[in-house]
């Protein structure tokens, strides 16, 4: 059935910080002397780090990314970023400057703003929102460069108004040194960039050194090591949600096209590792869909890879009817939703958890990623039950304020005391009496 596939995927989706793999013990041997776990590994980086400052923070971007840097170089110089955003290709500085747009005007409208009400005569109460003062973004650098993952956490940041926005990006070409990357910095006026990845420079943005002053939220995705180390650094910080693999489902009835729906579906396992899954109770789409993979598969240029996570993470379902898809897709919780039916809305509203839902036959979770307007970084692993996806309100911390006019301090000072009293905090009690009695 349905329910143990997805219960299976799940399983193979959760990564585990907890076990030492054949490559992870000859790593770990000869960086730190000793087989460690994911999780071992991460500590001991952030404890160091934390303790030793700068210096840590070097030696393991030595010892773990292979590059030599100092205090100094440690920090993209400005003309860096100019000089790649001079070279960059014109009509590609001009899409960034339209998706940045397009962004803005989304998190501009869903910005929390502050709320006040008076629910007596002499009592306001305010619930207000203000920016967090600086923040540190991961942008990723293993597998493939993303621009598009400064723009979907540094623009919400911006239209929060954030004071100080940090760019930490491993030291490689898909990282740092990517000037399609450092071009989009300096085109959204981002003038700290950091050539530091992985657990190091999560703690090194947590605890903070001379290197790196310490900022008060860490977003964005990462590898496994950048995920356990935001977990552990919660708490001196804040972190966005935790971010493993990459996952959509797809809902599709019979008017919607083999074509795009095996279009999308590559489309996220591309993400290698991406999980692909089709819901349907069109039993025809599944064969249909199935050769459409074979076919389009051939076209890529990631194909063995996109292969690979297809034949790991993938999935084709076939249902009783609409309500068992709902239900499957609510329980698994997915990152992306995609519902290519006749009538989307009615399944949409019968589904409570997905991080971004995409309705229609011409959504293509893409829009998403790259342009639409919401942020691209998703909860994953069925965290999107209590999470949401990162947005301008991420970077809000939020107070309340309270003033109450002397009559209206009378009007309550019962109850206060009351209470007070029964908690046996007579000062309490004494600092409403002494305002009321004559
Ligand atoms: N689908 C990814 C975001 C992304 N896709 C970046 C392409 N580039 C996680 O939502
Ligand atoms: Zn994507």
């Amino acid at each position: 059935g349905g329910d143990e596939i997805l219960a299976e995927l799940r399983e193979k989706l959760s990564p585990r910080g907890d076990l030492v793999s054949p490559r992870g013990r000859e790593l770990t041997q000869a960086v730190f002397g000793k087989p460690l776990t994911p999780i071992e590994v991460v500590e001991t980086i952030c404890r160091d780090v934390q303790t030793e400052g700068t210096s840590a923070l070097l030696r393991y971007t030595e010892s773990l990314d292979r590059t030599q840097l100092t205090g100094e170089t440690l920090r993209v110089p400005a003309e860096d970023l100019r000089e790649a955003h001079a070279a960059a290709d014109p009509e590609f500085l001009e899409s960034i400057r339209q998706i940045r747009d397009n962004i803005a005007e989304f998190q501009s409208a869903i910005r929390h703003h502050d709320v006040t009400i008076e629910p007596r005569p002499g009592v306001r109460l305010t619930q207000r929102y203000t920016p967090m003062r600086r923040v540190g973004i991961c942008v990723p650098g293993g597998a493939a460069a993303y621009p598009s993952t400064v723009l979907m956490t540094a623009v919400p940041a911006q239209v929060a108004g954030v004071d100080e926005i940090v760019v930490v990006a491993p030291p490689t070409r898909f990282g740092a040194y990517n000037q399609d990357m450092l071009a989009t910095c300096h085109e959204l006026g981002i003038k700290e960039v950091y050539r530091c990845g992985g657990a190091q420079a999560v703690a090194a943005m947590a605890y903070g050194c001379d290197a790196l002053p310490a900022v008060d939220k860490i977003v964005g995705p990462g590898n496994l090591f950048v995920a356990l180390a935001k977990k552990h650094v919660f708490g001196t910080v804040d972190i966005d949600s935790f971010a493993g693999p990459s996952e959509v489902i797809v809902i599709a009835d019979s008017t919607a096209s083999p074509a795009f729906i095996a279009a999308d579906l590559l489309a996220q396992a591309e993400h290698s590792p991406g999980s692909a899954i089709l819901i349907t109770w069109d039993e025809s789409i599944i064969d249909s869909v199935r050769s459409e993979l074979q076919s389009q598969l051939a076209e890529l240029d990631r194909s063995d890879l996109t292969r690979d996570a297809l034949a790991d993470f993938g999935a084709l379902i076939l249902v009783r009817d609409a309500e068992q898809a709902c239900e499957l897709t609510d329980s698994f919780a997915p990152e992306h939703l995609h519902i290519e039916t006749a009538d989307p809305d009615n399944q949409i509203a019968r589904i409570r958890n997905s991080g971004a839902a995409f309705l229609g036959h011409h959504t293509p979770v893409a829009l998403g990623d790259y342009a639409a307007g919401p942020s691209h970084v998703l909860p994953t692993g069925g965290t999107c039950k209590w999470a949401a996806g990162l947005s301008v309100n991420s970077f809000l911390r939020s107070g309340s304020v309270t003033m109450f006019t002397a009559d209206a301090t009378k009007a309550i000072s019962e109850d206060v005391i009351r209470i007070a009293e029964k908690e046996g905090l007579t000062a309490h009690a004494r600092s409403v009496s002494i305002r009321t009695e004559p």
